[in-house]
């Protein structure tokens, strides 16, 4: 995140940190990704960020990956399912959504529980105005640290919109309508490498709803360059459906 702040505990109940290793190691799990909690099993999270060969977990709960905090849950992956129609062209992410089923831990069927700090997301009910003012959060790289940071952090975000984004002096055709632009048109504020798959969420009458998944960008925090999102009005059905035949 450019231009975050260190996010308190439970700020950001839904955050993920999706972390990886080779198959088969004993090496350290390592952040790769966010991710967002749909539901206790469910995480929602960027196709880019699926590693086929690698062993994936989520860390829920905490602030700081550093830290064993008491809030941390983590939860080992399942099965991935990374949309059919995603496709990487130049770097410019297509239909950029996967969704991440945790293992079980117990009879009841659960697999993270909810707690003040581990909670869904909604899903949002519709599009949401230009100019709204949504939140990203995520571990990704800073204006002060490439390699990211280890606390999350957020900060605040407008909804960019879609033919303003389009122009050729920002972002140009390559947008199409899985996707949608947030930031600031100044530059200074946005997401970056380590952030994608991480939440866009934006509130309306105090329910707070996963708008986007951090996508792509060209580069992070410059001038008329809003960070991508993909965008998850868009991807309802799918989302659905995956997680009820799943
Ligand atoms: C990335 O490399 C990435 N500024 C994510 C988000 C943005 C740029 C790059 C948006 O994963």
């Amino acid at each position: 995140i450019f231009g975050g702040r260190k996010s308190k505990p439970g700020a950001h109940p839904w955050q993920a940190s999706l972390q990886v290793r080779p198959r088969n190691s004993t090496q350290p799990f390592i952040h790769d990704c966010g991710g967002i909690v749909l539901n206790s099993c469910w995480i929602l999270t960027a196709a880019h960020c699926i590693r086929r060969t690698f062993e994936m977990q989520v860390v829920l709960g905490g602030v700081d990956l550093e830290k064993h905090e008491a809030a941390d849950q983590t939860v080992a992956v399942e099965t991935y399912i990374m949309h059919e129609n995603y496709t990487d062209i130049d770097h410019i992410q297509y239909n950029d959504i996967a969704l991440l089923k945790l293992k079980t831990v117990s009879e009841d069927g659960l697999c993270a529980r909810e707690t003040r700090f581990v909670k869904a997301a909604c899903l949002p009910p519709g599009p949401f105005p230009d100019g709204m003012e949504c939140t990203i959060s995520g571990y990704g790289v800073t204006e002060k640290d490439e390699s990211g940071s280890s606390q999350l952090l957020d900060t605040k975000v407008l909804l960019i919109n879609q033919n303003r984004c389009m122009a050729p002096n920002v972002l140009g055709e390559v947008l199409d309508d899985t996707m949608l632009c947030a930031g600031r048109m100044q530059g200074g504020i946005d997401t970056c490498q380590g952030d994608s798959g991480g939440p866009l969420i934006c509130k309306q009458n105090d329910t707070h709803y996963v708008y986007g998944v951090v996508s792509w960008g060209d580069g992070c925090g410059k001038k008329n360059k809003p960070g991508v999102y993909a965008r998850v009005t868009q991807f309802l059905d799918w989302i659905n459906e995956k997680m009820r035949s799943t």
